[in-house]
């Protein structure tokens, strides 16, 4: 039951998240530390956010379950248990569950109600909240934790409409089971979704056939069952262990390579490179030398690994060609994480269409028709991803300062200080949102990182009695152009890929995502935290005379 508060513009909130995930759920916790009265909007009918929604067959997190969990409480650390290397979606989603259970989290959550504009009145330094259910709430605070991977992107194949069978998304995927069992299924996409999908749909479909445009480089999972020693081993320096994955690049804890690729011998390469993939980590061949994703060549003999593996899985030779990534660099589109994705490609019901040959014309009434011909099927499933990072910023109005969109602002490609606070957009936080490490990262650590700060921000506004933060125009085109510039020397920005935009239609081309490490970042961030906000504008209640500052503090302690 919805037992979560009914704000309205009568019964203002301090507070109102944006999406009741990872992010929403933690930032919830945190401000309410604070005494905040905070509501979180969330579209789904329950939360969980990625988790919830991606619950495709195989959804699996391609990060150790261990690492990648909440690790704000030595508490639950202790108390929950993962089953497996490598949790599964349900196990995730229970997580969240106990999470929120354990906080008391859900009482403040309202289900089932999208957020459809936000609008910011200058004069009162507070935010008008509208959602779909006709509720407006005001707020002196907005944070957006919406999703970096979060709005699905419409593959815009023609027909879609006219398919007589089943149509699936892997990032919408319906509650009750699905069963494919004797059915003749296609998969569009070989992304993360359609790599994990794949070979699970394979096991009940009669025939499957694999609509493939661009081939992933896809890594083993190597998953296996958590044994309880381990676990125990873990538990007993978990506090050591979190702090490791705090301090570290990308939030997950290794030793960073020291040596070139290109400097170390062919022999030594590879047995470091068949160290790296035995080890099931989706970072661990990029992890193996410093210029893997700087230097071409370097990263060609990693590439010319994986395509090694994919020939000796898979048997027939020019299906191997096929699944052979060539167009792009090893790891500048977003590796995978598979269990038994080659080997699919063995069984006799499994079929790959390269798309680069023979294009799809058109989704048909009883199937897919491709330059080659009709394909005659009882469900497609679209494994098609998203509008990346920005897509769930920019889904519903955001109007800031001097009535300025946040659409209109970012018209040719998101601009923000530090990822976390637009100019011109007071008082409105984003969590693992464009122009931050994101998705370069273990997200929890990432998420936690972020909540905090932003968390500290609030408490320092209402206890020096300011009542708006704004980043400068100044502070935030110093940050754009440091994401640039880092990105500039990886090899990412050349590739067409979602990290780039250019997986959307019309979407602006810009490296999305902070390169510069995790460890960095905090930094950065907190450089500001602790030089009082020198990149932001500060400002004090309109009606006690509109004092803007950038350094010095009333003593007021006015709240809101
Ligand atoms: P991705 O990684 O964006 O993969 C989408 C796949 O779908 C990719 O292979 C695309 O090919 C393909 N695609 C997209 N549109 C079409 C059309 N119209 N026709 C044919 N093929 C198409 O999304 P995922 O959901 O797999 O993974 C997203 C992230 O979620 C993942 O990396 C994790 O971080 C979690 P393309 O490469 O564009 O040629």
């Amino acid at each position: 039951m919805d037992t979560a508060p009914t704000p309205s513009a009568a019964h203002p909130v301090d507070a109102v998240v944006v999406g009741a995930g990872l992010s929403g759920l933690y930032q919830l916790h945190r401000l309410r530390g604070l005494g905040l009265r905070t509501v979180v909007f969330e579209a789904g009918d329950d939360i969980g956010g990625t988790w919830y929604w991606n619950r495709y067959p195989g959804a699996r997190c391609d990060v150790e379950s261990t690492s990648y969990s909440y690790s704000f409480s030595p508490e639950l650390d202790q108390d929950w248990v993962w089953s497996e290397r490598y949790a599964s979606q349900p196990e995730i989603l229970r997580y969240v569950h106990h999470v929120a259970d354990r906080f008391d989290l859900r009482r403040d959550v309202v289900l089932n109600t999208r957020v459809t504009r936000a609008a910011y009145d200058e004069d009162r330094h507070l935010w008008s909240v509208s959602t779909d259910t006709g509720r407006t709430v005001t707020t002196r605070f907005v944070i957006l934790a919406s999703g970096c991977m979060s709005v699905p992107k419409d593959p815009g194949i023609p027909g879609a409409d006219s398919f007589t069978g089943s149509t699936y998304h892997t990032a919408r995927w319906p509650h009750e089971d699905v069963s494919f069992t004797g059915k003749k299924v296609a998969v569009i996409g070989t992304g993360c979704s359609g790599v994990q999908t794949i070979p699970v749909i394979a096991e009940q479909a009669a025939a499957l056939t694999v609509f493939q445009r661009t081939p992933a480089y896809a890594l083993p999972a190597h998953n296996r069952p958590l044994r309880s020693t381990e676990v125990a081993e873990l538990k007993a320096r978990y506090p050591e262990f979190r702090q490791a994955q705090r301090l570290s690049r990308g939030g997950t804890v290794f030793e960073p390579p020291t040596r070139s690729a290109l400097e170390t011998g062919e022999a030594e390469r590879t047995a470091t490179y068949e160290t790296a993939w035995a080890s099931g980590l989706l970072s661990g061949l990029l992890r193996t030398y410093t210029d893997i994703l700087t230097d071409e060549k370097a990263n060609e003999t990693v590439a010319e690994f994986v395509r090694s593996k994919i020939r000796s899985t898979v048997t027939d030779p020019a299906t191997a060609e096929l699944l052979s990534p060539r167009t792009y660099p090893f790891a500048t589109k977003r590796p995978c994480l598979d269990t038994g994705y080659y080997a699919t490609y063995n069984l006799p019901h499994v079929k790959l269409v390269d798309l680069r040959t023979t294009p799809i014309e058109t989704i048909t009434r009883r199937g897919i028709r491709t330059s080659d011909g009709e394909h005659i099927l009882d469900a497609i499933v679209f494994a098609t991803g998203f509008d990346a990072l920005t897509g769930s910023q920019l889904a519903f109005d955001i109007v800031g300062k001097n009535g300025v969109t946040l659409r209109e602002k970012w018209v040719d490609g998101p601009r923000s200080h530090l990822g976390l606070v637009s100019a011109g957009f007071p008082n409105l936080f984003t969590v693992l949102g464009p122009l931050s490490p994101s998705v370069l990262t273990n997200i929890p650590v990432s998420l936690e990182q972020q909540v905090e700060w932003i968390t500290d921000c609030i408490a320092y506004l209402r206890g020096h009695g300011f009542t708006e933060i704004d980043a400068t125009p100044a502070a935030e085109a110093d940050w754009c152009a440091h994401v640039a510039e880092l990105a500039a020397r990886t090899l990412y920005p050349a590739v067409a890929s979602w990290y780039t935009g250019a997986n959307i239609a019309g979407k602006p081309r810009g490296f999305l995502a902070y390169t510069g490490g995790l460890d960095r970042y905090r930094e950065k961030c907190d450089a500001e935290t602790r030089n009082g906000y020198t990149s932001f504008t500060l400002s004090t209640p309109p009606s006690s005379k509109a004092v803007s500052t950038r350094r010095s503090a009333p003593q007021s302690s006015l709240g809101l």
